[in-house]
């Protein structure tokens, strides 16, 4: 007989086809509810870096032994509430560094050269009664990277090949060639374009808030491939309605999956919904990845890719 599963989160095609080839898979919502009264022999759970897995979802699954999240930021799980249980946690971290720091590049140089105004100005036909406005020049400026981790890092490296002055900011300066910046305010005063690269805690929440904004300035950009979480969305909607901040590119938001309804209509804003490790090769790695944690929690080997201590 096949074990259950607990899922709570939407998941590619390709993973579930797995998932219910080896277990009997009970769906539920992001956050837990809709489980049903059945829990009992529930001992592995599969979320995502959206889900929601708070102590009262833990406490409610007995015998829960493992979490396995499909995505690197596990931000929306209740550690302490795991561990206290002795419940393991995994994630699917490195398989997908690359395409989130392309996907940053990607919406930095979108947002610096206008493409979102450049594709609907082509299309319109507007070309035809002149050039378009001229954008921000990418190559040779000056780049923050909030959380130099393996996703900064990929980005550093990319910009590097833009000839871009590297900063960065985290807990602790690192053996790196870039500029260290303790605070979060001063590296976004030294900067261009400000990229948050670190994910959901604490002690990063509104790490990002008007203050970090207003020395940004009217010439920064800001880009969010971390979490939603980081930055305060209310603040940067006003910095930007007031013209304090030149532009934003955002792949996720602190209410997903509904980004605060005034950037909706700002031209200088560049939104994506969540999307940034979202290519073929990479969700095949991470549900790959995914299968292979269960796998071992199954079979009573190392879990490959454990969530740090
Ligand atoms: P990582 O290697 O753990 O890097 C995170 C970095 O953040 C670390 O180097 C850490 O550096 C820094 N950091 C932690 N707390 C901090 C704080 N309070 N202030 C400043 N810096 C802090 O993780 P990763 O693999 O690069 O992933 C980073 C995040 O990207 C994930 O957690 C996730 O939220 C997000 N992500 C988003 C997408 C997407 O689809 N948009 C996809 C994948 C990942 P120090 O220890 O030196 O402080
Ligand atoms: C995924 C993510 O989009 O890895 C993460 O932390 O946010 C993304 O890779 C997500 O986990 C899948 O829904």
């Amino acid at each position: 007989m096949k074990p259950r599963l607990l899922k709570i989160a939407r998941l590619p095609a390709m993973l579930d086809e797995a998932l219910h080839a080896a277990y009997e898979v009970v769906e539920a919502d992001q956050d837990g509810t809709g489980v049903g009264p059945a829990t009992a022999d529930l001992r592995a759970m599969v979320a995502n870096g959206e889900s929601t897995v708070s102590r009262e979802l833990i406490e409610s699954l007995p015998a829960l032994e493992v979490i396995v999240v499909f995505g690197v930021g596990y931000d929306g799980v209740d550690v302490d509430a795991a561990r206290q249980r002795g419940i393991r946690i995994t994630h699917t971290p490195d398989v997908l560094t690359e395409d989130v720091a392309d996907f940053a590049m990607a919406l930095m140089l979108g947002i610096a050269r206008n493409l979102r105004v450049a594709d609907r100005f082509t299309r319109s036909g507007a070309w035809a009664d002149g050039p378009i406005a001229f954008s921000r020049k990418v190559s040779r400026a000056r780049l923050g990277i909030i959380g130099l981790g393996r996703i900064g890092a990929a980005i550093a490296r990319r910009a590097e090949g833009f000839d871009m002055a590297i900063a960065y900011t985290g807990r602790r300066p690192q053996d790196v060639a870039f500029t260290y910046y303790a605070s979060v305010v001063e590296l976004a005063a030294a900067v261009d374009f400000l990229v948050v690269a670190v994910g959901g805690s604490a002690s990063t929440h509104h790490l990002v808030d008007a203050r970090v904004l207003e020395a940004l300035g009217p010439q920064g950009y800001l880009i969010n491939v971390g979490r939603g979480s980081v930055v305060d969305e209310q603040a940067l909607a006003q910095a930007l309605a007031e013209g304090r901040l030149a532009g934003a590119a955002l792949d996720v938001y602190e209410n997903e999956p509904h980004p605060a309804p005034p950037l909706l209509a700002m031209d200088n804003v560049l939104l994506t919904p969540h999307m940034a490790s979202a290519t073929w090769d990479t969700r095949r790695a991470m549900s790959d990845l995914v299968m292979a944690n269960l796998d071992a929690w199954r079979t009573g080997t190392d879990l490959p890719t454990p969530v740090p201590h």
